[in-house]
């Protein structure tokens, strides 16, 4: 088996990128749904599968989905690094929009209102947001709690206005990539820094609520995450206030 498989479709309106480690359980259901869904939309899409990794039998399901919908990419980042994963996915994207996933959400519902203000050009860069108004989440209390106590410490950190930064996400690419490469934080953190970036760099950021129901309970245990979190959060207070670059 090659160690990538990259999709078959031409020029794509969509890219989907989702980070997955250790999915098996819920890889095929997920992808097939996502992309049965998304053809029955008639959008032109490729979903591009971000694994580093896997010890279970990820990588021999997503080659077999890129064999069956030509849609379907994989490859493995070589670094145990979610936030690697998922920045490594975007720049393989080749569609004028990019849909950040997650593939115990792959909620398309979200994808339909992210791409109708992206489509108006009425926002850059599209969060769905746990948190806001109108949002429904029906995580454990623990986690939800978890999620607004991390959006107040961006907000003492970084100033971040919003009310989410991890999940799902949507946004042009052409205005998003140097904002990508210009982020140094990794791991979980590297999806909050692009979103802070965004705002920082006066790109029009929107969200709007979203309804999380997760296929899955989340792999990493909440309180083993916090260490890590709270050092890239400072890695990231240092990069966007000039010491690691713009
Ligand atoms: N590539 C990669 N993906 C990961 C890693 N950890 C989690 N993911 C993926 O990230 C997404 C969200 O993970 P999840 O366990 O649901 O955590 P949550 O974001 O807290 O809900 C899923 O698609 C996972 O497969 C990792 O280390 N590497
Ligand atoms: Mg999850």
């Amino acid at each position: 088996m090659s160690p990538v498989a990259a999709p078959r479709v031409p020029a794509p309106e969509i890219s989907v990128v989702i980070p997955v480690y250790n999915e098996q359980a819920i890889l095929r259901e997920s992808v097939v749904g996502l992309c049965e869904a998304m053809r029955g939309r008639g959008w032109g899409f490729e979903v591009l599968l971000a694994e580093n990794g896997s010890k279970d039998d990820t990588v021999v399901i997503a080659d077999a989905l890129a064999g069956e919908y030509p849609e379907v990419g994989w490859f493995s980042h070589p670094e145990p690094n979610y936030g690697g994963a998922l920045r490594a996915g975007i720049r393989r994207a080749r569609g004028r929009f990019v849909v950040c996933e997650e593939i115990d959400l792959c909620d398309v519902e979200f994808h339909g209102r992210a791409l109708e203000l992206l489509r108006a050009g009425s926002a850059d860069m599209v969060i769905g947001s746990k948190a806001m108004r109108g949002a429904r989440d029906t995580r454990p209390l623990g986690r939800r709690v978890a999620t607004r106590m991390y959006n107040g410490l961006l907000r003492i950190a970084v100033g971040f206005p919003g009310t989410d930064t991890h999940g799902l996400k949507a946004f042009a690419r052409a205005p998003v990539a140097p904002i990508v490469d210009a982020c140094v934080v990794e791991h979980d953190v590297f999806a909050s820094e692009l979103v802070v970036r965004a705002h920082r760099g006066g790109l029009r950021v929107l969200e709007i609520p979203v309804e999380i129901r997760e296929k899955r309970a989340p792999s990493i245990h909440l309180l083993r995450r916090v260490p890590r979190v709270l050092r890239h959060v400072v890695r990231l207070v240092g990069a966007v206030h000039g010491s690691h670059g713009a």
